[in-house]
């Protein structure tokens, strides 16, 4: 039975050398969001989105998992089945750290899909509009990554596991983006403790009850020891 609820975004991979969105230097401010991650910048132009996905699939598959997921990899050993990592990170270093209990409601560098019959499968290190589908053969393929306007992966279990949780923490995201970023209000109303361990206070640090800063890699271990 979960009872432990953990929703992880971008500041918990930062030390891991993988960009954060919306800090100082983040993916934002080099990328135009809506010709990367909306479906209508895919539809205009796939090539880039591809790249951009790409590149950030390289340097995921160099990035070492740090500290802070191999302290929620030792939470999940000693307190097994009650813990639940909810990840808004596309990245896999919370499985190669040892996590076996995580969702990735904005999908995965690791899969990619078929956009014209939604067949799924692993992703080789390059993706191309044109690699053929392994289903259906069509050559419509992006990456398995659910882009803004688009429904999140594992709601419902989400839901689920947030009623149900007896402590919500949220590590190294800004609050910024929805649902996710509500889901510390739905933990509260189930009656939750709500912990927020981030570099700096987020977006939605007054809806926490507890609230650690610091770099993921210091204040998650001394939370987790
Ligand atoms: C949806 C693609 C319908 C993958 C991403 C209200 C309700 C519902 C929807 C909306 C709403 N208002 C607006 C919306 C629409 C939209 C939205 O939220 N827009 C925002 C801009 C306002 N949401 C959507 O479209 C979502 N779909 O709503 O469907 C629906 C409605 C209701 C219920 C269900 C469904 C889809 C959103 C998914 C978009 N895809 N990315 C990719 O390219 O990676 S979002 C993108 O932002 C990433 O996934 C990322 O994970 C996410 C959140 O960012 P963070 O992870 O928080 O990263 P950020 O850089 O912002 O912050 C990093 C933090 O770390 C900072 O606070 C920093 O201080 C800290 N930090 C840095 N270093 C460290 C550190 N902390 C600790 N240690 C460190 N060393």
């Amino acid at each position: 039975m979960t009872k432990i609820v953990i929703l992880t975004g971008a500041g918990i991979s930062a030390e891991s050398g993988l960009g954060t969105f919306r800090d100082i230097d983040g993916l934002w401010s080099r990328y135009d969001l809506d010709e990367v991650a909306t479906p209508e910048g895919f539809a205009r132009n796939p090539a880039l989105v591809h790249e951009f996905y790409n590149a950030r699939r390289r340097n995921a598959a160099e990035a070492i998992p740090n500290a802070a997921h191999a302290a929620l990899a030792r939470l999940e050993a000693a307190r097994p089945g009650e813990v639940l990592i909810i990840t808004q990170n596309i990245d896999d270093l919370h499985e190669r750290a040892g996590s076996r209990n995580v969702l990735h409601m904005h999908g995965q560098l690791t899969r990619a899909c078929c956009a014209a019959c939604g067949h799924g499968w692993s992703a080789p290190a390059e993706l191309h509009a044109d690699t053929p589908c392994p289903a259906c053969a069509a050559q419509a393929t992006r990456p398995d990554i659910v882009w803004f306007g688009e429904f999140p992966y594992h709601m419902e279990e989400i839901w689920a596991a947030i009623r149900a949780a007896e402590l919500f923490v949220a590590i190294g995201t800004s609050g910024s983006v929805y649902p996710a970023a509500a889901f510390v209000q739905d933990a509260r109303r189930a009656g939750a403790h709500t912990l927020e361990l981030n570099l700096e206070p987020s977006q939605t640090v007054s809806d926490f009850t507890e609230a650690r800063h610091g770099r993921a890699s210091a204040i998650v271990p001394a939370w987790v020891a």
